[in-house]
């Protein structure tokens, strides 16, 4: 069609009443070709199917595809051009919004600077006047726009998990799942699918210190061609609580305490364990928490689980339950709490940068994600409720099958624009997967969009660009705060006929929900076996090491004792006792109770024969990873006079892919038998807390030096302490001993930890030292209370 239009006939309020019979113009010719577009769909031919049996299976939208494009459009003057409206071409069938990130990307090189409106600034130092002493003028909109922008710059924190990082990367699929699902990213071997990760502490505020005692998310967008799939997951596999009406009353009572708002990210205080001890379905959960799974070293050595119960549904309607876990290649490794608190002072941003710098080196965190799948009828025969989220499925009764790997491979450009307005949803699932009926995933289904309503303004938070997904969108919402889309016609509605029905809806090829059957009263309860509250946790408690129960006692240890009301650690010791007795006593004696009180009353009076007693999978040393250093920390002191040998053994760290740095008192050069090196590092800027192991160089000047100077023996006690491998070269064996550290162990035994070679021999003193990285620690040295 083209623009030549007759005056006449042009009204949008009405035109000829039969426009085949009217003078021809673009007007009538769009007319005629709407007439036919809506004859061409009569009636509603699917309406039928909506009713009883059919509409188990239903139909594609009516469509028709017009005649002209103009018939869809809202306007012939769609193709006027201009460098705002654009060419004039109607994109027809496509929705920009979902465009690569690049069409967002702002690059300033070479450019002035700019209102919001594109007017270029000339003074950015000076705000208007009224002569040079004289007031500040109203009238100055430069400043008004800067300062009010500014004003609005922060937007509300998520009310949970509000301290994060994210990175972007991809999720690549070993073999085809169809047997099991048609979700399409599942669908072959190879196939890649774009994410974005954030991960994040729970309870602590925004600014809060990253290494806090606490559960982690572990939250992926899956970008995939049918729609966005969200994993909002955990690094502990289990919740506090079992029904979503209780997740207020959990999260008010660990939130710092509301008259005096403190502790901040910590539930060492009373109103956390008032709660929990009230509530012993969270046991479970607490076992977990007060492991060092809650101090993860890094999120690259941290699992991920998805919690709740989720279905994989079959292209023909089979649904089988599934359980989803993230593996980290790295391993799970997790901090010392000595470690963690004054990682919190030394650098609260440590898991921040981490991740940041790993991304950065091309040291590229990977995870496998893993599936347990299993069908109803076998959940059946578990001795627990598979929708009871406190609850986890032992791999030895159904394995987890590794289904592809995810590899964090960019870094995000602005951390607001992506990080703060990425908004996971739990309800954000894609064809091929289905809730279970977890009580808890209902109201997480709710909520995460209710959520980001208030903290991201509006309807609209999905056009975000972090949001979009790459899936095309079409559909007849409109309008609300901050709109995107500039959508094109006047239909906005479905059914209709005067968009040749579009968009239409998929029928068998869009999203179905599997049929499940449902019977029963309507009803407020929980099934029995949601009673058992205790099994579960005295199977975690089974599957620990003699150093995680130590570590285990003594978090329970320390956050009682932050407890003021003795009656409320009185009431977690009688809990524990339904967990282990040994566990109960060692807590009760670290709190200086002494006698035990009597065990909690049970909800469920008969025992539980559980499947399992013990599952090795539980305990974070049978995951030690794939044996490398990558981005290990290693500290080498360094002073005048050191072994100048040090050179080749950074070296022989940096092919290694870990990060060696030469610490120093103060930053410049430093004199060693062989020349001259620089200095990384100060021990004031960066204490032994924030290293994963040490080397203590040979080199009788350097290390006389190093003999004298508190901080440096304080830098070698911590590491020792804190259990990390120590490669001691030459006399540096003097730093050692000047530390009142021995050289074998109490018991007699040896420390596999703590190296010590002549300074020739250092290509062997490497190779042993990288393994005893790998090993990460070396707890056959742990006292509590440490002696050093
Ligand atoms: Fe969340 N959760 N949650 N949660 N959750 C939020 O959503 C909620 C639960 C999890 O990096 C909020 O956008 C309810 C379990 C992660 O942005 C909110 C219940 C698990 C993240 C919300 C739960 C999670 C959130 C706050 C009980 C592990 C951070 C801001 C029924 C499987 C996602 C937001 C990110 C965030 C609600 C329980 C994981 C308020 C009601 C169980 C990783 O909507």
């Amino acid at each position: 069609m083209g623009t030549g239009n007759e005056k006449d006939n042009k009204s949008t309020i009405g035109g000829p009443a039969n426009p085949t019979g009217s003078p021809a113009n673009d007007f009538t010719r769009k007319l005629s070709a709407t007439d036919e577009l809506a004859s061409a769909i009569p009636y509603n031919a699917n309406k039928a199917g909506e009713h009883g049996e059919a509409s188990t299976s239903p139909e594609k939208g009516q469509t028709v595809s017009p005649s002209d494009p103009f018939v869809t459009g809202s306007t012939l003057t769609e193709t006027v051009a201009s460098p705002k409206v654009g060419s004039g071409e109607p994109r027809l069938r496509f929705n920009a919004g979902n465009e690569p990130l690049d069409r967002v990307r702002a690059d300033s090189s070479n450019q002035t600077l700019t209102t919001n409106q594109g007017v270029p600034v000339g003074d950015n130092q000076n705000s208007l006047k009224a002569g040079y002493r004289g007031p500040a003028l109203l009238e100055d909109f430069i400043l008004r726009e800067k300062i009010t922008h500014f004003d609005h710059e922060r937007i509300p924190e998520r009310v949970v998990h509000a301290r994060g990082s994210a990175a972007h990367g991809y999720f690549e699929c070993y073999e085809s799942l169809a047997q099991y699902t048609c979700a399409s990213l599942f669908a072959e071997a190879g196939k890649r699918t774009p994410v974005f990760v954030r991960f994040s502490t729970v309870i602590g505020e925004r600014g809060s210190a990253d290494t806090a005692r606490d559960a982690r998310g572990f939250a992926t967008k899956f970008y995939t061609d049918e729609g966005n799939w969200d994993l909002v997951g955990n690094n502990i596999p289990v919740f506090f609580i079992q029904d979503a009406i209780k997740f207020p009353d959990l999260v008010h009572a660990a939130k710092p305490e509301p008259h005096f708002a403190v502790p901040q990210a910590s539930t060492a205080h009373d109103t956390f364990w008032d709660f929990v001890s009230l509530m012993p379905e969270s046991t479970h959960m607490l076992m977990w928490l007060m492991s060092d799974r809650a101090i993860p070293r890094s999120f690259r050595t941290m699992q991920g689980f998805g919690v709740n119960t989720f279905r994989l549904v079959t292209a023909e309607g089979e649904s089988r339950f599934v359980k989803f876990h993230w593996q980290p290649l790295a391993g799970t490794h997790s901090l010392d709490w000595d470690e963690a608190v004054k990682i919190s002072g030394a650098d609260p941003d440590f898991h921040r940068r981490d991740l940041w710098e790993a991304i950065e080196c091309g040291a590229y965190p990977e995870y496998e994600l893993g599936m347990q799948i299993f069908t109803e009828e076998q959940a059946e025969q578990f001795s627990f409720d598979v929708l009871d989220a406190t609850k986890i499925v032992p791999e030895e009764l159904v394995p987890v099958k590794p289904v592809g790997r995810m590899i964090l491979n960019r870094n995000p450009d602005n951390f607001f624009a992506e990080t703060e307005q990425v908004a996971f949803c739990a309800a954000h699932i894609v064809p091929g997967l289905d809730f279970s009926n977890d009580p808890l995933l209902a109201g997480r289904i709710h909520s995460y969009v209710d959520t980001q309503l208030t903290r991201l303004g509006g309807p609209n938070f999905h056009e975000i660009p972090i949001n979009s997904p790459i899936a095309q969108v079409h559909n007849n919402q409109r309008d609300g705060m901050h709109r995107q889309s500039i959508n094109r016609g006047r239909v906005s509605y479905e059914p209709n006929s005067l968009a040749g029905g579009c968009p239409f809806q998929a029928g068998a090829a869009g999203f179905r929900s599997f049929s499940e059957p449902v019977k029963g009263d309507k009803v407020r309860g929980k099934p029995e076996r949601f009673a058992d509250h205790y099994t579960q946790a005295t199977l975690f408690w089974n599957s620990q090491s003699a150093v995680e129960k130590a570590h285990i006692i003594r978090a329970f240890r320390f956050e009682l004792t932050r407890v003021q009301s003795p009656a409320i650690r009185q009431r977690v010791v009688a809990m524990l006792e339904n967990v282990a007795s040994d566990l109960a006593e060692s807590v009760a004696r670290g709190l200086g109770m002494d006698a035990l009180p009597p065990p909690l009353p049970k909800a469920l009076e008969k025992d539980v024969m559980p499947e399992v007693s013990s599952s090795p999978a539980l305990s974070l040393f049978a995951r030690p990873g794939d044996g490398g250093i990558r981005m290990r920390r290693i500290a080498i002191l360094v002073a005048d006079g050191i072994d100048g040998r040090i050179a080749t053994l950074r070296a022989r760290l940096l092919g290694e892919q870990a990060v060696p740095r030469f610490v120093g008192v103060r930053l410049g050069s430093i004199r060693t038998t062989e020349g001259k090196i620089e200095v990384d590092v100060t021990l004031e800027a960066m204490p032994s807390v924030l290293f994963d192991a040490l080397v203590v160089p040979g080199g009788g000047e350097g290390i006389d030096a190093l003999t004298r100077l508190g901080q440096a023996l304080e830098f070698v006690k911590e590491q020792y302490r804190h259990c990390k491998p120590i490669l001691v070269l030459g006399d540096g064996r003097k730093l050692i001993e000047a530390s009142g550290i021995k050289w074998t162990l109490q018991s007699g035994g040896q420390d596999g930890g703590l190296l010590h070679f002549e300074d020739e021999d250092i290509g062997n003193a490497s190779t042993r030292f990288i393994e005893a990285i790998a090993a990460h620690r070396h707890f056959e040295r742990e006292m509590d209370p440490s002696p050093v």
